[in-house]
């Protein structure tokens, strides 16, 4: 193969070429200011629900004024409950152009492992459960060493309890439901029963959910929508309802009905967030010192055992040990901690 050498006139003509081609982008960018200016101008908003690659967006000037937007690319994936900055494009739609910082984040695991954020600026997560369908084992403590470790506030709803006194098929045994949350307010949690069929407790449920951003977590078919949906009655609130499902006659299981992750505005005060049964928000990244932490109240006997890497099984001088014995904590939230720490990888 011959060398070949580019003659000066070639690399005139190469030269030129590359500064009509600068000039061309240059041209674009142009052309894409003229659009940014186009734009409304910019504004603040929150992210009210999430589809995909659209979000809705209410404005903060205008409440009420719900605009479906996309985001810049530039910009990381955007949660229910940001709070954002964007510029109409016409009425109906608009761009997002910058995220606020978040004050807090509720991250779940993604499909190939890594967390993901499900909502942002979240004060207290309400943790729903039901006779049915019935609590899965470790639920509550693993829902509870999550939200501590994020530094949110946890409540914890005992919904359809005008069931605890009939019987349904695969319903948890009522009394064992009475002594599990009792348990729970023992520890010094909020906690609440509550019915959608007969309103029980709905007033101090819209007392807890005043002046703050709750979300409601918990398995598919408890009530999350329907409780949502009562509080939402209470007034002609211009909020949508929110989608509740029937519960497959076959297994006594929720089928999964909310599908999206949306707020909505109570009418006695505060921001409710309706989510698709955040089943699970990572615990593996915690290790087992971390974990045991989220058990508020082991605190006090933590870095009191005898060995300083006590396992808090069977050594000697445990100081969670003792407090099992002297009935000052409860043996199933140790029980509970084990089985969180054996499905970590840690
Ligand atoms: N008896 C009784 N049934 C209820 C109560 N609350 C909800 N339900 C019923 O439970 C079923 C499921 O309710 P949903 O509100 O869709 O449950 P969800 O937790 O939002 O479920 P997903 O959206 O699938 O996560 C529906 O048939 C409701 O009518 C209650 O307090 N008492
Ligand atoms: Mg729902
Ligand atoms: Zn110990």
């Amino acid at each position: 193969m011959t060398k070949r050498r580019l003659s000066k006139q070639q690399l005139r003509r190469i030269r030129t070429h590359q500064e009509q081609r600068s000039d061309a982008s240059n041209d674009e960018r142009l052309v894409d200011s003229e659009q940014t200016d186009e734009l409304g101008s910019e504004q603040e908003g929150i992210v009210v629900c999430h589809y995909g690659r659209q979000l809705d967006i209410e404005s903060t000037e205008k409440p009420g004024l719900v605009v479906r937007c996309h985001q810049r690319s530039n910009l990381p994936p955007l949660v229910t409950g940001d709070h954002v900055v964007w510029q109409a494009e016409n009425e109906h739609s608009g761009v997002i152009v910058a995220l606020k910082p978040r004050r807090t984040e509720l991250l779940r695991p993604g499909s190939r492992g890594q967390l993901r954020p499900v909502a942002a600026n979240i004060d207290t997560v309400m943790i729903v459960i039901a006779p049915v369908p019935r609590p899965h084992a470790n639920l509550i403590d693993r829902y509870l060493v999550a939200i501590e470790h994020l530094g949110l506030q946890p409540v914890l709803l005992l919904n359809k309890a005008d069931l605890m006194d009939t019987q349904v098929p695969d319903q948890a045994d009522p009394e064992a439901l009475q002594a599990l949350i009792r348990q729970y307010a023992g520890i010094g949690y909020t906690v609440l029963e509550t019915s959608c069929e007969t309103d029980l407790n709905l007033e101090p449920l819209t007392v807890l959910l005043r002046n703050r951003t709750s979300i409601f977590v918990g398995q598919s078919g408890v009530g999350k929508s329907s409780l949502i949906n009562r509080m939402l009655a209470r007034s002609d609130s211009a909020d949508k309802a929110a989608a509740v499902g029937a519960l497959s006659t076959a297994r006594g299981k929720g089928t999964h009905t909310t599908t999206a992750t949306r707020l909505y505005h109570l009418p006695d005060g505060g921001d409710l967030i309706d989510s698709p049964g955040i089943r699970e928000f990572g615990l593996w990244q915690l290790d087992a010192g971390e974990v045991l932490e989220g058990f508020i109240e082991f605190r006090p006997y933590i870095g009191r055992c005898r060995f300083r890497d006590c396992s808090h099984r069977h050594e000697p001088g445990c100081a969670l040990q003792a407090a099992i014995e002297a009935g000052e904590v409860s043996a199933d939230r140790l029980d509970s901690y084990f089985h969180i720490i054996s499905d970590s990888p840690d």
